[in-house]
């Protein structure tokens, strides 16, 4: 029998067979969730991030666990017969009894197996499933909630197939089970309720009751500890779920966060304190020439300009060249996500670049999925004229190019005054006639389905930013995810993210925020929030954020009008900024990289010479609470202020706009030997000792 620790409310019971000399080689782990290989939100990208390295850690003994979509598994995934014979005899069990669970390798870095469950193929049973909930826990889930019903008859199917696999092991078993969010809860609850011989991990992404109260204008951080949690679950008619969300959390052996600040959110709305906190991570890629992301930051911004050089047509009175690209993106939740003040704040912008007459443009983009039904006509008109004039220049180089070439054969310098015929000027003119607008360029991409209500329309038409020549900031709503083959800004995400100057996520509730992050290791500065996850552990692990391009504003201690003007100083000094101190601050933010990689944010070397992953911290938390080892520490490393002069406008030397390229190159060079000096100090560190 382990030594026990308190391990909050839970119990060992299941767990009679575990010692403290099992081998953990022995040991399966499943980890369980509503989003593998299923995209929804941030939870994917935490399993797909860090599936190559749990992989390598695990090897055959490692099974994502989560619900068949036929039209992902079409894409994502390549169905074959199960390899662990313990595992095919309860896949084959299950099938024969009126289920259907299908296995496969999902096609990402490092080719997870996955097991997948059809819920709606047993969908037969989920009265009889809900009544067994409501006889054994007293959770009562209405008819009406489809996504309740969905995590009702996901959970019912885990914990049969964790059940399953228990059984059919010939040896006592080593099972852990990691499950993500309330979705995928109730399989925990069950494994508990029934006794099953599983170790298990509940990780909270975010509270139900934490998302809803932020969202309906609730001064949530100062009122914590005073909400009366059933009823405000009841009142927003989400009480079946937080049940089971509060459930999971409260039955797990061990219970995990992604960040300090939603640990204390947790602590008061589900009543348990994370046993740990396991930062996010990502899979960062280095480039052999350390200056190749500027260059694809070169290439991105392109395509970017093209774009908008079709969308402004007969309103390109802006130079492109002093124009910054700024963007949000994300789940469409208006305030939760800063959407408002960000707006508010590009106002108070457009107001001080006029005053100070500044010759920067700003382009907002807002990258939110909402309903819609296509693109609007005129959005693609622009595109279609921008082609237009391009097919004409073609034409008249090619006609030009033909009568010099002409002329040069018989020994003439041509007369530059009849390279131009009249046919060439009356196409030129056609085509510029072609460029005549009477509206102004528009705000939206497309049509949307709930116009006059939808939030961010109605705070534009408020404030006025409508694209008028006046305006010095310019905003553009693109209400889907973008994708590489779309007729009009045909860039997936991370190429767009690539092409832009600042990423801007001032949200009220982030519990981590993986834009900033993804923001931060393609080297494009960002703002985001000390009351989110990402903002906060920046924060904690460097000294001067800001000097790194990661810009965090503080929504916590100060009033949503002081928040604002804070973030429009942000913005203002940014615009401020010459190309040389945004490629200088660029080569910053991309060095802190190596902060946010899966590979160094998990690293133990008190515990020997194994390197624990993040995902991985969760599992070694399990034998530290089971088997009494000292708890882990999780302060470590901070990254210093950088060597060379801060790239803030006030105290640089090189404040001129106009530079060479042979400049951009010194600079870059100094800033190269700069940041190889901190990657190896980085790598005699680690972020928990
Ligand atoms: C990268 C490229 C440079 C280019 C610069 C533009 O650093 O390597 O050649 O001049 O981007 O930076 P900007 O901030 O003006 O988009
Ligand atoms: C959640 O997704 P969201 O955007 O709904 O989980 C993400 C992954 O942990 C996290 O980054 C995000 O803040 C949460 O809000």
């Amino acid at each position: 029998m382990p030594l026990a620790r308190s391990v909050s409310v839970t119990s060992l019971s299941g767990l009679d067979e575990w010692d403290e000399d099992f081998d953990l080689d022995d040991a399966v782990l499943f980890e369980i969730a509503w989003e593998v290989a299923n995209k929804v939100g941030g939870i994917y990208t935490v399993i797909q991030t860090k599936a190559r390295l749990t992989c390598e850690e695990w090897g055959e003994n490692y099974f994502l666990v989560g619900p068949y979509m036929e039209s992902n598994v079409r894409t994502q995934v390549e169905l074959i017969e199960p390899t662990n014979p313990v595992l095919r005899r309860t896949i084959d069990k299950m099938n024969s009894s009126g289920c259907k669970v299908y296995f496969g390798r999902w096609l990402i870095e490092g080719s997870p197996y996955v097991v997948l469950l059809d819920v709606g193929f047993t969908a037969w049973s989920l009265d009889r499933w809900k009544s067994e909930l409501w006889e054994n826990c007293a959770i009562g889930v209405p008819w009406f909630d489809r996504e309740a019903n969905d995590a009702v008859l996901f959970g019912f199917l885990t914990a049969w197939l964790l059940g399953e696999y228990a059984a059919q092991c010939e040896d006592p078993p080593h099972i852990l089970a990691h499950f993500h969010e309330w979705l995928a809860g109730l399989g925990l609850v069950l494994c508990r309720q029934r006794q099953l011989p599983v170790a298990t991990i509940f990780t909270t992404h975010a509270t139900l009751l934490g998302r809803y109260l932020c969202a309906g204008n609730v001064d949530f951080y100062n009122n914590l500890a005073e909400f009366n949690v059933d009823k405000e679950a009841g009142d927003r008619q989400i009480y079946h779920r937080y049940c089971l969300e509060r459930a999971a959390a409260r039955c797990a052996h061990v219970f995990t966060t992604v960040s300090q600040i939603t640990a204390i959110e947790a602590e008061h709305l589900l009543k348990r304190k994370p046993d740990i906190v396991t930062p996010n991570g990502l899979n960062v890629k280095k480039f052999s020439a350390m200056h190749e992301f500027q260059n694809l930051h070169a290439q991105s911004k392109s395509r970017i300009q093209e774009f908008i050089r079709g969308h402004f047509y007969g309103h390109l009175d802006f130079n492109l060249d002093k124009t910054v690209f700024l963007f949000i993106a994300g789940r469409y939740e208006f305030s939760n996500k800063g959407a408002d003040l960000f707006l508010e704040a590009l106002a108070r912008l457009n107001y001080l670049l006029r005053v100070n007459h500044s010759e920067t443009t700003v382009i907002a983009f807002f990258i939110m999925p909402a309903r819609t039904n296509n693109f609007n006509v005129e959005t693609l008109k622009g595109q279609a004229v921008r082609k237009q004039l391009w097919d004409t220049a073609q034409t008249v180089k090619e006609r030009f190019g033909k009568k010099l070439y002409e002329s040069l054969l018989v020994g003439q310098l041509p007369e530059v005054s009849k390279m131009l015929d009249k046919e060439d000027f009356t196409m030129m003119k056609r085509a510029i006639f072609a460029t005549q607008r009477q509206c102004l360029p528009p705000i939206c991409t497309h049509n949307m389905l709930e116009d006059s209500s939808d939030p961010i329309l109605t705070c534009i038409r408020r404030i006025g930013l409508f694209n008028s020549s006046q305006d010095r900031v310019k905003v553009i709503f693109h209400p889907e995810f973008l994708s590489s083959t779309s007729p009009l800004l045909p860039m997936d995400y991370e190429e767009f993210v690539r092409g832009c100057h600042l990423g801007v996520f001032p949200s009220y509730y982030e519990p981590w925020g993986y834009t900033p992050a993804e923001c931060t290791v393609m080297g494009i500065p960002s703002v985001s929030t000390n009351l989110s996850g990402f903002g906060c552990f920046m924060e904690e692990h460097i000294a001067d954020p800001s000097s790194y391009g990661i810009y965090i504003l503080d929504r916590r201690y100060r009033s949503v009008d002081e928040s604002c003007n804070q973030l429009t100083s942000f913005l203002f000094q940014f615009c401020q900024q010459s190309r040389r101190q945004r490629i200088i601050q660029r080569n910053r933010t991309e060095r802190l990289s190596d902060l946010l990689d899966w590979r160094y944010l998990g690293r133990s070397e008190k515990y020997g010479s194994v390197i624990f992953y993040s995902g991985l911290i969760i599992y070694f938390c399990f034998f530290v609470c089971l088997l009494g080892f000292p708890p882990l520490q999780t302060s470590g490393f901070r990254y210093p202020r950088p060597a060379s002069v801060p790239p803030s406008p006030a105290h640089s030397l090189h404040s001129s706009p106009h530079h060479s390229e042979a400049e951009d190159e010194d600079e870059r060079y100094d800033e190269e030997l700069e940041a190889e000096k901190d990657r190896v100090n980085i790598r005699h560190h680690s972020v928990y000792h």
